[in-house]
């Protein structure tokens, strides 16, 4: 299998949607090769008829949108560690991913979005800049002196996720499932974008989350954090 992953420089590996499709192959035990692709490059990826990452490609088999790449490895891989835990958990796998898109990114991604011009490549970021300015209406710089107010706004919305690692070491339980990887994927993008501490230190989901860049001999440790 492939997994096509925006790539930056450095070949730095810093897309959220991405890290949730990788963490899922992982989590599957399954064999894949990584394949960068920059941000403006549309070409490398037309095959798929669109135009985003993460997309996976088995065999003949071409998969986009990291939520149907879970569902895509849960049914072709029935007999490998289950990623929902049954048809009720993939219910709750999809309202949390669902959550994540809609309330948590949104309200993390303008704040350190900036971060994101330090590691593009030159002929990525005009792309960058351009499609996300033209969405907020404001500079990505403009953007960033929202923290202060919006830092504490974020910790305040994953109330129902802190909950969840207060009871069990990960939010799927006694290990980590689906919504593990989905949540993981915004704090490994803001490790890797920012050196802005998102999470105060006490907070159970730090915990959880150091716990999550342990799994797999420390995958997520490997990718290089901002300073
Ligand atoms: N709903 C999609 C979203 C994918 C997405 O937005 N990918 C971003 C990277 S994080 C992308 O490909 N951006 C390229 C661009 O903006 O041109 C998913 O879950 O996979």
């Amino acid at each position: 299998m492939k997994l096509y992953e925006l790539r930056g420089k450095d070949d730095v590996r810093f897309s959220t949607f991405a890290w949730r499709s990788r963490m899922a192959l992982l989590h599957k035990g399954l064999d894949f090769e990584r394949v960068g692709v920059g941000m403006a490059d549309k070409e490398t990826i037309s095959f798929s008829g669109q135009k985003l990452v993460p997309i996976l490609v088995d065999g003949e088999t071409t998969v986009t949108d990291s939520w149907r790449i879970a569902e895509y490895l849960e049914d072709t891989h029935p007999d490998a560690p289950s990623l929902f835990g049954g048809d009720t958990g993939r219910r709750f796998a999809r309202f949390f991913n669902s959550w994540i898109d809609s309330q948590v990114m949104p309200v993390l991604f303008p704040l350190l979005a900036v971060g994101v011009t330090t590691l593009n490549a030159p002929e990525d970021e005009a792309h960058f800049r351009g499609k996300f300015e033209g969405l907020f209406k404001k500079t990505l710089e403009e953007l960033a002196e929202g923290r202060e107010a919006g830092l504490p706004k974020f910790q305040r919305l994953l109330a129902p996720a802190r909950d969840l690692v207060k009871a069990a070491p990960f939010i799927g339980g006694a290990m980590p499932l689906y919504p593990d990887y989905a949540l993981y994927g915004v704090f490994i993008w803001a490790r890797i974008v920012s050196s802005t501490q998102v999470l105060k230190a006490d907070d159970p989901l730090a915990a959880w989350f150091e716990r999550m860049l342990d799994l797999y001999e420390g995958e997520g440790r490997r990718q290089r954090a901002a300073v």
